[in-house]
């Protein structure tokens, strides 16, 4: 203790709760196992310890979390809010340290407590609060924002049980409830003091009121209430903390206590339960489901909490909302927020007096819409009869909408009635229903891709109409990761080798890895680009080992990644077609030359997905085959890691050779995941789709694997009647693996286990694997020769990674700033700010 006793005679005792040295975080760590835990060290869990250190360094952000709150009310700022169902933001606690910059003190503090910092911060339960690569950019856009020092909140849902924990139990995917919460949360701070009310149900009427205006009510027919919990955001080495605010439904008190009163305790739990249903459960598909209340239920409760809470920021410093779109970016993620169109014009009509003009203007200049997919089934709409019963107010208001929208088309278009029903925000070809992009598209001053090729075909195809109408809303923003997360914190090794020869600018400057590309040509550089590789390699393997009992070599074998959510359109059983044919050969001549690979998949399939799981299935039946047969001699390894999510997802991108990027060309809208690979020094075999496109551009045509279909010959190859099964009778080693598959070669149980998926391929094809089949086995092999030249395998992962600059989510997030949501930068003092030493 007398450590803290410094200069002499002038006492200086670090505050226990922001002290960022070894002695003061010791103390501070015990501190909080004791009168926080309430714990002896002796007795305490691991949990116990996770827990103490997370409190440890949540109190070392709270000053920075407090003060950038304080900055943006006080001065008239632009304030972003992101508006997402979902998001992915992965485990805290290391995340946190990096951006506090005291990794090394406090993994001193906890080695001599006895303890291990890895450990610790494997201890933690990620909050799986989002499904796949839309909630993952949320995350990573947080991250940014906080980092710019770009005022923002994110707004969202605290779902109970986020996205399942995948087992795989004989090769099926076995989903298991997500407890995240069960042993507590320590980053959130729930804020009672700021809940809200939400209307759902009942009717609508109309009266005039005292000045004789004619207005509309809302009579909901029951009310739930929204409790913000919030999670500070820390930007990287910075002051700014934005906050994540996601809500809770809970019941009104109101309910319970009238039921009491007439004795209905039974009724009164009921409703209790009903209500908080609403932010029970995410729903687990990455394509919206038709149809379910209680999925409109959760998109408009987050909206309509969301939006209360901004006005009611708004007018604690401003007089009235006339100037909500000056002060606040709303950003649509997806469709799922879109609801939100309606609902601010409720608010300002109904509850804040605004006249129909005034209020739209506000409303569009506040919103913006990035729309994430181009499958045309993936596309949101709600019939009108559910629509109209849980939300009648904004169903009128979504007709007066239209009739004004509707109004404008025809004076555009006056001879054309079919544009009427194109354009409609009610679809009327068969049973009706609102279309969630339309309002969207109408009610926003901007709509965006995100890749190139997305927004392109946004353009030509699925907002094609809107296009022609506006083409001054369209923009792209072509996605970005951040790499404090997706560099730093899951690649130790290729941080330090990279700042060893470009210093660390290049995390906040991510386009300074260009200096990286001389280095390509360095004999030594390239040496020990390889051993870092190695080294993360070895990681992985132990993984595997330790997870799945499997012994792979991350010496000599390639080591090929497919890692996202399983989905026909992304093609997880292409690989497997190819792995097949490797085995094929060796079968053939056990003694060929082959290139020693191991295939490493993981992902999560939607549980009421079929075919998705029963791919699943696929790869673990190929991979028991695969991984036993003697002739193989381990030189092909299959892999399926389960319950892939950001934690465990972290070891594996910076271990890949090879990653696979091979979606049907124009379905991807852009991926993430691809982005990270190639960071991480990965080389990529890919389509051309999404943001491959522009990956591709950026690191060149000879360091990227390049193969099949283009997006416009998929188009032109369907309208002209696409047949799989000339693809299949015309080639023989295709032919062989597809029978292989059907004759019940890698299901011997059950010979007809995976006919599902063979006649779904030979008689529709709707992803076109068997087109493209040729094509990826060809650039499959020139992997494979690429690969026997290590030396300059090595100098084309150098390049990737050197190239990649223009991926980091900071990119994304300056273009949004400049072009959507006119925002500036804040910076934020901290009087008391202790600088890192060292
Ligand atoms: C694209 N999720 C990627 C990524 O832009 C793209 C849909 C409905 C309900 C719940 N979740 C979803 C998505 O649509 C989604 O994740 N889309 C993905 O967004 C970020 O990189 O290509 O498929």
């Amino acid at each position: 203790m007398n450590d803290n006793l410094t200069n002499g005679n002038q006492i200086q005792i670090e505050d226990d709760r922001t002290g960022i040295d070894v002695q003061t975080l010791k103390r501070a760590f015990s501190d909080n196992l004791f009168y926080a835990l309430g714990k002896f060290p002796e007795i305490a869990t691991k949990n116990d310890f996770y827990m103490a250190l997370a409190y440890t360094v949540r109190d070392r952000l709270l000053r920075r979390w407090l003060n950038s709150q304080e900055t943006y009310l006080k001065q008239d700022v632009k304030i972003v809010c992101y508006f997402s169902a979902e998001y992915l933001i992965g485990p805290q606690l290391g995340k946190n340290l990096i951006n506090l910059a005291i990794v090394e003190q406090v993994r001193q503090a906890v080695e001599e407590c006895g303890l291990n910092l890895d450990d610790l911060i494997e201890q933690e339960e990620e909050p799986g609060l989002g499904n796949g690569g839309l909630g993952r950019l949320a995350a990573c856009y947080m991250d940014s924002m906080a980092t710019l020092n770009i005022p923002a909140i994110g707004y969202g849902i605290r779902y109970e049980f986020g996205i399942f924990d995948q087992e795989i139990c004989e090769g099926w995917q076995v989903e298991i409830t997500d407890k995240w919460l069960r042993y507590g949360n320590p980053w959130e701070i729930p804020r009672t003091e700021a809940t809200v009310e939400v209307g759902l149900g009942g009717y609508t009427e109309s009266f005039y009121d005292e000045n004789n205006r004619y207005r509309v009510r809302w009579l909901p027919d029951r009310t739930v209430k929204g409790v913000p919990y919030d999670t500070p955001i820390l930007g990287y080495k910075t002051n700014t903390a934005n906050t994540l605010r996601l809500w809770k439904a809970e019941a009104p008190e109101s309910f319970n206590f009238q039921a009491f009163n007439v004795g209905d305790y039974y009724g009164a739990v009921n409703e209790k339960t009903y209500s908080e249903n609403i932010t029970k459960v995410l729903y687990p598909n990455d394509e919206p489901i038709q149809g379910k209340q209680l999925r409109l239920e959760q998109q408009f409760f987050f909206v309509s909490c969301s939006l209360q809470d901004m006005i009611r920021l708004h007018l604690a410093t401003q007089e009235n909302l006339d100037n909500f779109g000056e002060l606040f970016a709303a950003q649509l993620n997806d469709t799922h927020p879109s609801i939100g169109v309606a609902e601010l014009m409720r608010l300002l009509m109904d509850v804040h007096d605004y006249e129909w003009e005034q209020a739209w203007e506000i409303t569009q200049k506040t919103f913006a819409y990035t729309n994430h997919t181009l499958l045309p089934e993936a596309l949101e709409k709600w019939s009108l009869g559910l629509f109209g019963s849980l939300l009648p107010r904004h169903l009128e208001i979504i007709y007066e909408i239209n009739r004004r929208f509707l109004h404008e088309i025809r004076t555009h278009y006056p001879n054309d009635v079919s544009k009427l029903s194109n354009f409609s925000l009610i679809d009327e070809t068969g049973e009706k229903y609102v279309r969630m992009a339309h309002l969207a598209c109408v009610g926003s001053h901007a709509i965006n891709g995100v890749a190139d090729l997305h927004t392109q075909l946004l353009k030509q195809d699925v907002l094609r109409g809107f296009y022609e109408l506006f083409p001054e809303k369209f923009t792209n923003k072509t996605n970005g990761v951040t790499p404090r997360r997706w560099i730093v914190l899951s690649n130790p090794e290729l941080t330090e080798l990279i700042t060893s020869k470009i210093g660390d600018n290049w995390i906040t400057h991510l386009e300074e890895l260009q200096q990286l590309e001389p280095f390509a040509d360095d004999p030594n550089f390239r040496n020990a680009w390889r051993q870092m590789k190695q080294q993360v390699k070895t990681r992985l393997a132990r993984r595997i080992e330790k997870r799945c009992g499997i012994t792979v070599d991350p010496n000599y074998s390639l080591f090929d990644i497919h890692v996202k959510r399983i989905h026909e359109y992304k093609r997880q059983h292409l690989n497997v077609l190819h792995i097949i044919t490797l085995y094929n050969r060796i079968k053939k001549n056990p003694n060929i030359d082959i290139v020693p690979r191991t295939f490493i998949f993981g992902g999560k399939a939607a549980p009421s997905y079929f075919m998705a799981k029963l791919i699943i299935k696929l790869i673990n039946s190929v991979g028991e085959v695969v991984n036993n047969d003697p002739d193989v001699r381990g030189r092909l390894k299959v892999v399926f890691i389960p319950d892939y999510n950001v934690t465990n997802s972290q070891p594996v991108y910076p271990a890949a050779d090879l990653s696979e990027q091979i979606s049907t060309a124009g379905k991807e809208a852009s991926g993430t995941g691809n982005m990270k690979f190639s960071l991480n020094g990965a080389l990529t075999i890919g389509t051309l789709d999404g943001a491959n496109v522009e990956i591709r551009q950026q690191v060149g045509e000879e360091n990227f694997f390049l193969f099949g279909l283009k997006a416009e010959e998929v188009s032109q190859m369907k309208s002209q009647g696409y047949n799989p099964w000339e693809f299949y009778s015309s080639n023989e080693a295709l032919r062989e693996v597809i029978d292989q598959i059907s004759s019940g070669l890698f299901s011997p149980e059950e010979s007809n286990l995976f006919k599902p998926l063979v006649d779904s391929l030979l008689y529709h094809d709707e992803y076109m694997l068997l087109a493209d089949y040729q094509s990826y086995i060809d650039c499959q092999d020139r992997v494979s020769e690429a690969f026997r030249d290590w030396d300059n395998w090595t100098r084309m992962s150098i390049l990737n990674t050197a190239r990649m600059g223009i991926f980091s989510s900071d990119r994304a997030i300056r273009e949004y700033c400049q072009d959507i949501w006119n925002v500036q930068a804040v910076p934020v003092k901290l009087e008391d700010y202790v600088q890192a030493k060292g």
